[in-house]
């Protein structure tokens, strides 16, 4: 087959159904496997037991899937640099309720008591200033994958998007879409990191991306400077200090250092202030816009 016009008419479909971008890896081992142990292990609070449990099924994306031998990974945004302007006019009156409509199934509703009693106004998160995303994502990488159904006889996969024990972030590294910051993030030089990662498994080979060079962070740590929790070092994240952990999994205890910087759901300090952020351009499709939009 020829691999590359495939493989462009494979890209043709996520781009049409919102992703900004999107590349083939192979489905092959990551190399990330021992930065994952190493962070897991250097974790001074406790680690959630879905993320320790059997790194090695973390190897690659074949022990999810064993039927892969392709990867689509796509970038789907949320935000962009022109929206920063309406981040305040974007904020809803009554966060529990808007958080709630919106679907999010935990939230520290404790946490908003005392940002309110403290005079503070509760912050939402830019990623969830829309409808969650897990749902809506799912259903445009399955309608991609149908669709490529059609187009590749006998093609099949399964779509992961943050609920899987696929490593999102070193998978989209792998398939040349960036580089992890050190806010840990996926960093991407045109979108910064305001995106969502999501894509499917393909059980054909198809051509893999190559990996561009990447700027990196260089010298630079606006990150770990702005973190209000200081959960940020050498490119490795505190989970049991980050507020977004506290605010929209953990979402019991409490009061934490950092609250008072007013997250009411999730935190954008870490990726406000990174360089890559500032032009960021991403469209952001209709499925994820902001929902006072
Ligand atoms: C668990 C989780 C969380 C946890 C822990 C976050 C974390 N960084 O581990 C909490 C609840 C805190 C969280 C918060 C957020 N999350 Co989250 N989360 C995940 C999830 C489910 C797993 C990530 C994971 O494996 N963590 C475990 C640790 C060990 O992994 P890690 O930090 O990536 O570890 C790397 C670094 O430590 C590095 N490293 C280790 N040692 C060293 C040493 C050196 C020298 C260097 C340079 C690097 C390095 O390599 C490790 C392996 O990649 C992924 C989805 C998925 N399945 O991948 C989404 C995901 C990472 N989250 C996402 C988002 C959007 C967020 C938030 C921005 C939401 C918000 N606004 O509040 C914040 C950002 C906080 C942050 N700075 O990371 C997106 C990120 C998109 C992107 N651009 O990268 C993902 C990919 C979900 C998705 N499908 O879009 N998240
Ligand atoms: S999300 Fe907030 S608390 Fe968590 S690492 Fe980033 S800046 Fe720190
Ligand atoms: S703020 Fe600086 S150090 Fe942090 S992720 Fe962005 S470029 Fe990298």
């Amino acid at each position: 087959m020829g691999a590359a016009a495939d493989t462009a008419a494979l890209k043709r479909l996520a781009l049409e159904a919102g992703a900004a971008a999107c590349a083939v890896a192979a489905a092959g081992p990551l190399a990330a496997l021992p930065r994952f142990r190493s962070a897991l292990a250097a974790q001074e609070g406790p680690v959630p037991a879905w993320l320790a449990r059997g790194p090695e099924r973390r190897a690659g994306i074949r022990t999810w899937d064993p039927a892969a031998r392709s990867v689509l990974v796509c970038l789907f945004p949320y935000w962009n640099s022109s929206l920063d302007k309406d981040f305040a006019s974007l904020q809803p009156e009554d966060p529990e309720t808007f958080l709630r409509d919106a679907g999010r199934k935990k939230i520290n509703v404790p946490l908003l008591e005392r940002l309110k009693s403290s005079g503070a106004k509760p912050m939402i998160s830019r990623y969830a200033l829309s409808r969650d995303y897990h749902s809506s994502i799912r259903e445009a990488l399955e309608a991609v994958l149908s669709r490529a159904a059609g187009v590749f006889p006998g093609l099949e996969g399964k779509v992961f998007c943050d609920t899987s024990q696929v490593m999102e972030k070193p998978l989209a590294a792998a398939a040349g879409l960036g580089w992890q910051g050190r806010n840990t993030l996926l960093l991407n030089s045109r979108l910064g990191s305001w995106f969502f990662i999501g894509g499917f498994t393909l059980n054909l080979d198809f051509a893999a991306d190559v990996q561009p060079e990447y700027p990196g962070c260089g010298s630079c740590r606006e990150c770990e400077k702005a973190c209000p929790s200081g959960a940020l070092s050498g490119g490795r994240l505190e989970i049991s200090r980050c507020l977004s952990w506290h605010n929209t999994m953990e979402t019991a205890g409490g009061p934490f250092p950092g609250e008072r910087s007013g997250w009411a759901y999730g935190c954008d300090d870490c990726q406000k202030k990174c360089p890559f952020n500032e032009g960021a351009s991403g469209t952001v499709p209709e499925f994820l816009r902001p929902l006072r939009s």
